[in-house]
């Protein structure tokens, strides 16, 4: 079953997308995810300049072969560009193979765990009265786990708060903009948030809040403890996570579940992590971390440490993304979580698939492969445009991270 054809798809129906389509001397064809918000064209290279010229002629049933000749044969391994790339190549061929067996990705990798995958939304508002009111709607919409942002008083802009109307989405046209940032503000301010989300949830709802790598170990450690009462199901990203070590201190504070991840692309990022049991989820996923075949490999050796999977799940993960992980998710034993931020209806226009959402839980759909497809023609009425993600600067203007 050789690889005949490869084509790298750049795409931006609602947000740009980099999508890999390989296909196969029988006709069959397969599509991975190669999007990296804010840097999409160096993986478009990377896959169009490098990579797509040692695929044709190989056999689409190679999978793991293909995984280890991209990951060895490269020599300069690891990071977020070449992880992306392989990541779809990957998914690809797992696509391939499930149609050329007629069977759905999720019975080769061993089939369903579960009869669905639990997921979260993204609820978030400029005050704690308007995200009240924006979890009360993911209720109403039969979710049983919201993540919850909030403005923060005193400052202009907070991660995850969309503006007005517009769903919150990362990537903005033009220039970087810049926020700026006040620990001493947020820590101060958190607990209050899921104090009253509390007494009006009650104590059942999943709370999940994303601090997105702002604060130190110490200050991580004295939210997580402050949180305490409020029982979240996960506090993400405290800290950045370069340094696996910095989470032994949160740890010896707490007992709020930590979640981390969705910037690691091989189990090499989290492997300290997970062993010393620093974490509880891990939130790799299938675009970022080397695809199907690697995510697979980073469950196992968490399911070794009792830490669960809790899947990248944002807008600017394509579709392609979503419905491979729904795969995964439905099969794999310590499966944690799943993120599911709704796309844009030109997103799902240009990307059908069968997943579906219904009463809080997910399902990749019964379709062999992965069970989505790109409408090309579609896709190429929504050309690329340059965004990038914000900066962030603290309020004295130093650069902080976002
Ligand atoms: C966030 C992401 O969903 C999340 O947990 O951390 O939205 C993240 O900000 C984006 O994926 C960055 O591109
Ligand atoms: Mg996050």
């Amino acid at each position: 079953m050789k690889i005949t054809d490869a084509r790298v798809i750049v795409c931006s129906p609602g947000r740009n997308f980099v999508t890999l389509k390989l296909v196969t001397e029988d006709g069959v064809s397969g599509l991975g995810d190669a999007t990296v918000n804010g840097r999409e064209l160096a993986v478009a290279s990377y896959l169009t300049d490098h990579v797509v010229p040692l695929l044709i002629g190989r056999d689409a049933r190679r999978i793991e072969d293909t995984w280890q000749y991209l990951y060895k044969g490269a020599y300069w391994r690891r990071g977020p560009i070449t992880m992306a790339a392989i990541g779809a190549v990957d998914t690809a061929l797992w696509d391939i193979r499930g149609k050329s067996l007629d069977t759905p990705v999720y019975q080769l990798l061993g089939g369903a765990s579960r009869d669905a995958v639990l997921v979260y939304g993204h609820a978030n508002g400029a005050t704690i009265e308007e995200t009240v009111a924006a979890v009360a709607r993911y209720v109403k919409l039969g979710y049983t786990a919201v993540r919850a942002q909030c403005g923060i008083p005193g400052l202009a802009q907070a991660y995850g708060v969309g503006r007005g109307d517009r769903y919150y989405e990362p990537a903005e046209q033009g220039m970087p903009p810049e926020h700026l940032w006040s620990s001493e503000r947020y820590l101060g301010f958190v607990p209050t948030l899921f104090t009253r989300l509390r007494a009006e949830f009650g104590d059942e709802l999943h709370f999940l809040h994303d601090v997105h790598h702002r604060l130190t170990p110490i200050e991580a450690a004295r939210l997580g403890k402050a949180l305490e009462p409020y029982h979240l199901f996960w506090l993400e990203d405290p800290v950045p996570a370069e340094l696996q070590e910095g989470f032994r201190l949160i740890r010896q504070h707490t007992t709020t579940p930590l979640a981390v991840g969705e910037v690691f692309n091989t189990v090499y990022d989290c492997h300290r992590l997970i062993e010393e049991q620093l974490i509880d989820y891990i939130r790799a996923t299938v675009v970022h971390a080397g695809g199907i075949s690697h995510l697979r490999k980073i469950a196992a050796l968490a399911e070794l440490y009792h830490v669960r999977t809790g899947c990248h799940g944002a807008t600017d993960l394509s579709p392609v993304c979503m419905a491979a992980a729904l795969h995964f998710d439905l099969s794999v034993h310590n499966f944690g979580i799943q993120e599911y931020m709704t796309h844009t209806a030109e997103t799902d226009r240009v990307f059908p698939h069968s997943y579906r959402f219904e009463a809080g839980v997910m399902h990749p759909g019964d379709a062999p492969g992965l069970g989505v497809d790109i409408d090309e023609a579609l896709a190429a009425r929504y050309p690329y445009e340059r965004a990038y993600l914000p900066t962030t600067r603290k309020l004295d203007g130093t650069v902080h991270s976002w």
